[in-house]
Parts: C-alpha cells; sequence; structure tokens
C-alpha cells in the first residue's frame, strides 16, 4: 500500500521535500533577478542613446581643409604691415600670399622675395565681394622710380586680364584683376630684381594705386 503513496516515505525525506520547496523557487528568481540585470550591464547598453554615444556612431570618418582656408586663417593671424609675417606664416619663402578686400587695402604693407628661389609663385586673393569691373584689385611690381610712369599707362581698354596695362619693360610683373571671391597665381622670376632695390607693389585698378601700395624687398 505504502509504495503507492509516492516516494516520500521517511521523516527525513519530507524535511528535505519541505526545504526544497521553499530554497528552489528562491534560487530560481535570484538567478533570474541577475540574469535580467546583467541583460542592462553588457557594453553599457543602458547608455547607448546618450549623445556622446550617438555622435560617436554618427562621427565622419575624415574631413576635408581645403587650401583657401589656410590661407584666410594665415591672413587672419597677420595685421596689415609686416610681409614678413605674412611669409613667415607660409613656410614656404618662395611662395607669397597675399590679399585685399573691398575696403581697397592690401593685407601687408611689404612683400619680400627671396632672390635665391629664382622663381617666386605669388597667390592674389580678393577676399571681397565687388565684381572685377566695380571694385575688383589686382597686383602689380615696379621699380619705385617708375611708378608714376606705369601708373600713367593705366587704360581700362586694355581689359581685365591685362591688368588695364600696357605689356611694358616698366612692368615687372603683373596679375589680371579679379572679382570678390576669386583668385590669381603668378611666377615671377625674381632673378631680375635687385638686392636692396627699391620696388613697389600696387592694384592698377583705376583709382586705387594711390592707397592700394606697399613695399617689394629683395633679400
Ligand atoms: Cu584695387
Amino acid at each position: 500500500m505504502s509504495d503507492t503513496e509516492g516516494p516520500i516515505k521517511t521523516p527525513k525525506q519530507l524535511l528535505y521535500a519541505v526545504l526544497a520547496a521553499f530554497l528552489v523557487p528562491i534560487v530560481i528568481i535570484v538567478l533570474l533577478t541577475q540574469y535580467v540585470g546583467n541583460l542592462k550591464n553588457p557594453s553599457n547598453a543602458s547608455d547607448a542613446y546618450t549623445e556622446e554615444k550617438v555622435l560617436e556612431r554618427i562621427a565622419p570618418i575624415g574631413s576635408i581643409r581645403t587650401e583657401p582656408v589656410k590661407v584666410a586663417a594665415a591672413a587672419d593671424q597677420v595685421s596689415l604691415s609686416d610681409g614678413a609675417d605674412v611669409q613667415k606664416a607660409n613656410a614656404d619663402p618662395c611662395i607669397i600670399d597675399i590679399s585685399a578686400a573691398d575696403n581697397m587695402m592690401f593685407n601687408t604693407n611689404t612683400i619680400r622675395f627671396d632672390s635665391t628661389c629664382g622663381e617666386t609663385t605669388l597667390n592674389f586673393k580678393h577676399t571681397g565681394k565687388l565684381p572685377a569691373n566695380a571694385g575688383g584689385h589686382n597686383v602689380v611690381i615696379v621699380e619705385s622710380q617708375n611708378f608714376d610712369s606705369v601708373v600713367s599707362k593705366i587704360d581700362m581698354k586694355l581689359g581685365e586680364d591685362s591688368g588695364y596695362l600696357p605689356n611694358d619693360p616698366q612692368v615687372l610683373a603683373k596679375t589680371g584683376i579679379i572679382g570678390g571671391g576669386q583668385q590669381i597665381t603668378i611666377k615671377i622670376n625674381t632673378s631680375k630684381f635687385k638686392k636692396g632695390g627699391d620696388y613697389t607693389f600696387l592694384c592698377s585698378f583705376p583709382g586705387h594705386y594711390s592707397i592700394m601700395k606697399g613695399k617689394v624687398l629683395i633679400s
């Protein structure tokens, strides 16, 4: 008869069965709690949508910095006076960056040619907004003693690309006239400039040269 009454046959077995009936559910609950707690933690899943984490995930894989930005930054650092500093900002002494804005001023009063360069690259940028035919600028280099003679030859009929100047031996170098936002580059053979000579750069847009001018130093 007692065989059919189940597995518990002694008081000791009954005691274990009762204890197990309490302890097993408690152990299961504790384990479940830990399992759910761990779901939150691995790799900080709960932080996945913080601003920092989102920005980290959508961060661009690279960025591009264009050269004009760098030129503008270099020009901003120097004030209006010292060409040597303009070139110091540009590591290569054979490259000269110079600019002018709608206020009819170059960003420097001095540019410096290094006679050992042979050929110097001159980058000129119009940082203003006026179009070339209304407020264009350029860079012309002359011997200072020929300044008046050269500006007397300015003639708008010659066109913007000529800098409104004829091809004249007194014009040692010139760029075309450019408008706001434009940039122009010329190569200048600096071997024809004498060390210690007196040279001037100017803008040959009619009326500008009286204030848009500066010294070219040859070192
Ligand atoms: Cu000008």
